[in-house]
């Protein structure tokens, strides 16, 4: 096992990395910027660094500044989270070379499956169902404009450098195609410095389901169901739960089969996130896969008791899963809320401050991953995100009950949340009976200016 892991990012994620080190019996080496001197993953971690100013390109993306701190600390291995430098194979590679263990995937394995372009081309070859859709990234907007024509509209322009949405174009039809096109590689190359492009057919109302999967360095790669990630604003999961309200037993033992195969395939090691959509009819196409513990890991945690951040490390160590990833069924239902330091009213823009009052909820079936407390100030410079309410129950019918009362259990004063918001959603008719698919938010009238 590690001795000392550096944890190379900040807040909730932070402190949950901490924690499981705690657990392993593993120190912990945090680093911070000048934005995060007075945080809770700097108090409990054994020691700190502090890696520069407020803006994250000059402190948490700072590659040099960070293996340094490593290496300063006796660091043995780094843990990335999620966001920064969690999908970053030139940072993957700066690790190795400095002989310092990046709990994490390779980073071959990082770069295939961050060109999404290759990524859907792989599960192809595979035999994978993949939206219909151009073989490859195109450039010549004629031979796109055939390619769209062939599949039929609208069509989905995407970025094979994007991901989670960034750098993404519906055309309706060929009047607007070459413009959108145009604009989507432009986007694309001012977002992620490649202008690569490619094209699918645009599903009109699918669901977002995800595959958790977990792979060691001895071969052996199991899935642990799966989480619906249908509430979503603009790219931004807000809800996410398991089981999937729209998922038969059958189509969730062919998705899992389907995200085994496309991992094995390329040798995957740690904890990774095979992406589909889903459609009303059952059928359902790969769309990306993530190589890093997504925001919403605690979902699939409360449902299968394992403790995924305690396992990356572990693999990463190069232990073997052991067999109580064998049986990973999902126990009774789950959701997670995110909650944001944010005005619903006001188009979600961020509301940074100081939080004067602090009081958080619990009972049974509630967990809450937060980094903050009362007197914490949320800076301006990074995600909104405050804190992550995960409730669960026997049934759906019980952890949303749980997520109503938890919601209602907060008391955050001196800046906005979201939770206004949250409690509007849960209790949204749709959401209520699980009817909910990529254009729920824009249907609820109402949710966002409940005054209107
Ligand atoms: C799509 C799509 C429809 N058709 N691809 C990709 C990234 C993810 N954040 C959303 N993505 C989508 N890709 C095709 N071919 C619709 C979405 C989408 C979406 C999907 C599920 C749930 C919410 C969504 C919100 C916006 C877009």
């Amino acid at each position: 096992m590690f001795k000392k892991i550096l944890i190379a990012n900040r807040g909730e994620i932070a402190l949950r990395i901490i924690r499981a080190c705690r657990e392993l019996g593993v120190d912990t080496v945090a680093v911070y910027s000048e934005a995060d001197r007075d945080t809770l993953h700097v108090r409990f971690a054994d020691d700190d660094v502090c890696i520069g100013p407020a803006p994250s390109r000059f402190s948490y993306l700072n590659i040099p500044t960070i293996i340094a701190a490593a290496e300063i600390t006796g660091a043995d291995a780094i843990h990335p989270g999620y966001g920064f430098l969690a999908e970053s194979a030139e940072f993957t590679e700066t690790c190795a070379a400095s002989n310092i263990n990046f709990i994490g995937p390779t980073a071959e394995q990082i770069r295939q499956m961050g060109d999404k372009a290759n990524a859907r081309k792989l599960a192809q070859e595979l035999g994978l169902p993949v939206v219909p859709g151009s073989a490859g990234t195109i450039e010549d907007p004629d031979e796109a404009l055939s390619v769209a024509e062939e599949i039929g509209w609208p069509v989905m322009i995407k970025a094979a450098a994007g991901g989670g949405g960034k750098g993404m174009r519906v055309a309706t039809d060929r009047e607007v195609f070459a413009q959108s096109f145009q604009l989507a590689r432009n986007e694309s190359l001012a977002a992620f410095g490649s202008a690569d492009v490619y094209i699918e057919k645009f599903l009109e109302r699918p669901r977002h389901v995800e595959i958790q999967i977990m792979g060691d360095r001895h071969g052996r790669l199991v899935h642990l169901n799966e989480r619906d990630c249908s509430i979503q604003r603009r790219h931004q999961k807000l809800i996410e739960e398991a089981p999937s309200p729209g998922l038969s037993e059958e189509i969730r033992q062919q998705m899992g089969d389907a995200a085994v195969k496309a991992a094995k395939h390329i040798g995957y090691v740690g904890a990774g996130t095979v992406e589909f959509l889903l459609n009303g009819d059952g059928s359902f196409y790969f769309m990306e896969m993530n190589t890093r513990i997504q925001v919403e890991h605690p979902v699939t945690e409360m449902a299968t008791s394992l403790d995924l951040v305690k396992e990356q490390i572990r693999v990463a160590a190069g232990e073997k899963l052991g067999d109580r990833f064998l049986v990973s069924k999902l126990r009774g239902h789950t959701i997670e809320c995110r909650v944001n330091a944010e005005d619903a009213a006001r188009n979600f823009q961020p509301s940074p401050g100081t939080i004067t009052t602090f009081h958080l909820p619990g009972g049974p079936g509630i967990r809450v991953d937060t980094h903050v407390f009362q007197g914490y100030e949320v800076p301006p410079y990074y995600d909104s995100m405050i804190a992550k309410v995960i409730a669960h129950g026997n049934t759906r019918e019980e952890a949303l009950r749980r997520m109503s009362q938890a919601l209602d259990g907060f008391i955050i004063e001196g800046i906005k949340t979201t939770i206004p918001f949250l409690k509007r959603v849960i209790h949204h008719p749709d959401f209520e009976s699980g009817e909910v698919d990529t254009k729920f938010l824009e249907r609820a009238n109402g949710l966002l200016n409940p005054q209107e």
